[in-house]
């Protein structure tokens, strides 16, 4: 399972993530939507939004993406 969060720096929900990250114990690749418009793109392929933060869950075969910067760190504390 491989993780990564999508997020800017001058959103405070994405903080709020970015804050909690080194208390978890899985490890979230962090991608800035706004250095790299790619990243963007490709989150607004799969969901049709480009809101941030939102965490892509990938377990090899599907793809899960996941919005709510209070439901993604209650996500990633239960792992
Ligand atoms: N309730 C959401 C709020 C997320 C939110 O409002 N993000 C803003 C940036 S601070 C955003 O991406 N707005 C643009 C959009 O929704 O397309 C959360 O807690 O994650």
């Amino acid at each position: 399972m491989t993780y990564a969060l999508y997020y800017h720096d001058y959103c405070p929900f994405c903080q709020r993530v970015l804050m909690a990250l080194p208390s978890f114990s899985v490890e979230v690749e962090k991608r800035n939507v706004m250095q790299n418009s790619a990243y963007r793109k490709q989150q607004q392929e799969a969901t049709g939004r480009t809101t941030v933060p939102c965490l892509l869950i990938d377990d090899g075969e599907t793809q899960e993406w996941m919005y709510e910067s209070g439901d993604i760190i209650r996500y990633l504390k239960s792992l």
